[in-house]
């Protein structure tokens, strides 16, 4: 490429106004500004223009997308931490470098989850719902009205204990809150005694002595349906269930089987398996708080997740090995 022209970097979604402006000035950057996803073939289009693609959670980038790649595309500056919607191996054989934004995203999707694990238990979304409800009439305080279940004392089951899932531990032993943990690695005894977490190297033994669940593990094959129909089984029918990483962790069906059969006693959901799609039986119970996806929907995170990804951009064409380079080793 020659210097004085600018690299094509295409821009899936629209992000926020400093990002973008940002970019109009370092690339020739072709937004997004409709906002609407890009279909198959839009995308199709890009990876044969871009030289750096900037695609989100809502772009599929398969095998057969990355097949019609032209040569000038060598960087997949991906736009969020996840990277299941990409395929990294075929990237990689393909020579296509792919960069995500860890770090700057998990504060705001600990605070999200700790905010399902309270919501659940004490019936935040069934409070609000009766009072907004023009045809319900609320009568005032009683006793025995609306009682949730109470967390401090309880045990949660953190299961990925990585950047995300120490912050969850972290907030949650504010609350009381007994940490427990099941992870591919035990974390390091150091972090194991300030979050006073107990690892458990199987997942279904911790499972079934847990009061609350969060899922905070990457989407990977190795996690696809990871709490899966028979391990959703060995829960207590009392435990609560809260997912803020990847809907495709959990067997959506058949945890909407067991809410609605009451065999769980609830669960706090901001993803799920095929997004946008929600299973109908998850919107229809009380016990179920959901989420349009907004665990890290904060106007700060979102610029500093676009800052990242400038980041990687530019370092990338300096020649250099862009900070948040992923490998699908890692995943
Ligand atoms: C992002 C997320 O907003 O970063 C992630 O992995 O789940 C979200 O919080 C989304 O993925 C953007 O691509």
């Amino acid at each position: 490429m020659p210097a004085s022209k600018k690299p094509i970097v295409i821009v899936t979604r629209k992000l926020p106004e400093a990002v973008e402006t940002r970019m109009c000035e370092l690339f020739d950057a072709r937004l997004n500004v409709g906002d609407t996803p890009m279909s198959h073939a839009e995308l199709g289009q890009a990876v044969k223009t871009a030289d750096v693609l900037v695609p989100t959670v809502t772009d599929r980038i398969d095998r057969s997308l990355l097949s019609q790649a032209g040569p000038q595309l060598k960087l997949i500056a991906n736009f969020g931490t996840g990277v299941d919607n990409i395929d990294l191996d075929t990237a990689r054989v393909r020579g296509i470098i792919v960069t995500n934004t860890p770090g700057v995203l998990t504060e705001d999707t600990a605070d999200m989850t700790m905010a399902l694990i309270l919501a659940v238990p004490r019936r935040l979304a069934e409070g609000t719902a009766q009072l907004k409800d023009p045809h319900k009439h609320w009568p005032g305080w009683s006793p025995t009205w609306m009682l949730g279940h109470r967390i401090w004392g309880k045990r949660l089951g953190i299961i990925g204990m990585g950047r995300i899932g120490q912050a969850v531990a972290r907030r949650a032993r504010a609350f009381g809150l007994q940490i427990h943990y099941h992870n591919r690695r035990r974390v390091s005894e150091e972090t194991e005694h300030e979050l006073e977490a107990t690892y458990w190297e199987s997942l279904d033994q911790m499972l079934a002595r847990m009061d609350i669940i969060s899922v905070n593990c990457p989407h990977t094959p190795a996690t696809y349906h990871l709490l899966s129909a028979r391990r959703l089984k060995l829960l207590k029918p009392t435990s609560y269930i809260v997912n803020t990483a990847r809907g495709e962790v959990i067997d959506e069906n058949e945890l909407a089987r067991m809410v609605e059969a009451g065999q769980i006693a609830g669960a706090g959901l901001d993803v799920f398996e095929n997004e946008p799609a929600i299973n109908p039986k998850l919107l229809a119970s009380d016990r179920v708080v959901a989420l349009p996806h907004m665990g890290s929907a904060t106007i700060e995170g979102r610029i500093d997740m676009g800052e990242k990804v400038i980041i990687n951009i530019k370092t990338f064409l300096d020649g250099h090995n862009p900070p948040d380079r992923v490998h699908p080793a890692m995943f």
